[in-house]
């Protein structure tokens, strides 16, 4: 049967229980998820050859791997193509593609040039963020909150060069820069006193956002942290600390779903911050026995996210961010699956009847509202699905494997 009676077919089983298919195609077109591009060289960048640190890592040897910005632009052209929509890309701080190698209390939007022509011409928004580690100033676990005064204020000269370079961002292509704060700092073993680091970061963040910028040019969060290798004991941005900061002073709060204990469900936490904030970022991740950054999969915690978002009417307040880096596989491939795994669980979750589902609620019939969501798992979204990607001339299904393998013989492979 052809993709489009298939979707037809869909369509008429989705319409029985109240569901638009087109619309819901229509309102997937219209969310873009930030791709990130240190996926692309297990997270080096161009400025240094500083091995990661922080607290997070990247295992695996696939070869292959982009070594500068014209490899990784290519790598990542390649995965958009077999992704459909139009999306933005987010790069770190060390993606710096030029003659000269800046220190990062120096980089200025010059150091981005040849990002924002490529995002230009190809329609693409861009995010940024800080990178504060694998640097010999974070190497003693400390950055901003850090109690040496010039570790401190390097760091802080950096953010704020950060935040410039989101402002050019949103200025010349027209789309919100995500810029996205996250800091290492913590102890291995339990402190004495752990308010000192967090005054401290206080004080360094209401320095970096001092200046007031224009938030249609750049929307800032900052991402709290459960943990990281070398800060097991104690995290100056706990989630606690990050989310009262943030709210606190109107910035957004970044949940990485990879930042929390195994069992505690990230779905949960957003209806609550939306409370209290008017955006909010996320990074899809997958923990596996940690902040492991394993490639996203279609999970029911992916499922479970996005039906939070559609069922609160959040979509429009929610930026979406991809954060996790594997070397075990192909890096393109990689990409390709998180993207689409996140575009299907949205998919799935905008065909849901929600007003219904809702009414039952109310009218407490639980008994409705449990078998209704069972049989939703079987609906044939994938038809639907299918009908997308078609529409936007990318390979259906596992088709776009082949694409992949291609290019990784022909391009990926011939690498030095
Ligand atoms: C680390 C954070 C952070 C990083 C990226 C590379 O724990 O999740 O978002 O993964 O900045
Ligand atoms: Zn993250």
């Amino acid at each position: 049967m052809s993709t489009y009676n298939r979707y037809n077919t869909a369509k008429e089983i989705y319409a029985s229980i109240g569901v638009d298919t087109d619309l819901a195609i229509q309102k997937l077109k219209d969310i873009k998820i930030s791709m990130q591009c240190w996926q692309g060289d297990d997270v080096r960048g161009f400025l240094t050859d500083q091995p990661i640190s922080g607290g997070i890592s990247v295992t695996g040897n696939h070869p292959g791997a982009a070594k500068n910005a014209a490899e990784l632009r290519a790598d990542m052209e390649k995965a958009f193509s077999l992704i459909p929509g139009r999306h933005k890309v987010n790069l770190h701080s060390i993606y710096v593609d030029s003659e000269k190698k800046p220190q990062l209390d120096n980089i200025a939007p010059e150091h981005y040039m040849p990002w924002v022509e490529w995002a230009s011409e190809k329609s693409l928004g861009l995010d940024f963020n800080p990178t504060c580690f694998s640097h010999p100033l974070s190497s003693s676990g400390f950055t901003i909150s850090s109690a040496d005064k010039n570790i401190r204020e390097f760091w802080i000269e950096h953010c704020k060069r950060c935040r410039e370079i989101g402002k050019h961002f949103g200025e010349k292509l027209g789309q919100t820069s995500v810029v996205n704060y996250w800091f290492p700092d913590g102890y291995k073993d339990i402190p004495i006193n752990p308010e000192g680091p967090r005054r401290r970061m206080i004080e360094s963040l209401d320095r970096i956002f001092e200046e007031e910028m224009d938030k249609n040019l750049i929307a800032e969060s900052l991402e709290g942290k459960l943990f990281g290798i070398g800060s097991e004991s104690y995290v100056t941005g706990s989630n606690d600390f990050t989310a009262a900061y943030a709210i606190s002073r109107k910035k957004m709060v970044c949940l990485d779903t990879g930042h929390f204990h195994p069992t505690e469900s990230i779905a949960d936490k957003i209806p609550t911050m939306m409370l209290f904030s008017d955006k909010m970022l996320l990074h899809v991740s997958r923990p596996v026995r940690w902040d492991s950054d394993h490639v996203v999969t279609f999970s029911d915690e992916l499922k479970a996210i996005s039906h939070t978002l559609v069922r609160g009417d959040y979509l429009g307040r929610v930026y979406f961010g991809l954060d996790y880096f594997d070397a075990s596989i192909n890096r393109v491939a990689a990409w390709v699956i998180g993207m689409r795994n996140m575009q299907k669980a949205l998919l799935v979750a905008l065909l849901e009847p929600t007003n219904q589902l809702k009414e039952l609620e109310t009218e407490g019939d639980y008994t409705a509202r449990l078998a209704l969501c069972e049989e939703l798992k079987s609906f044939p979204f994938s038809d639907v699905y299918d009908f997308f990607c078609e529409q936007n001339d990318v390979p259906l299904r596992e088709k776009w494997l082949n694409d992949v393998k291609k290019y990784e013989r022909e391009v990926q492979f011939k690498r030095a």
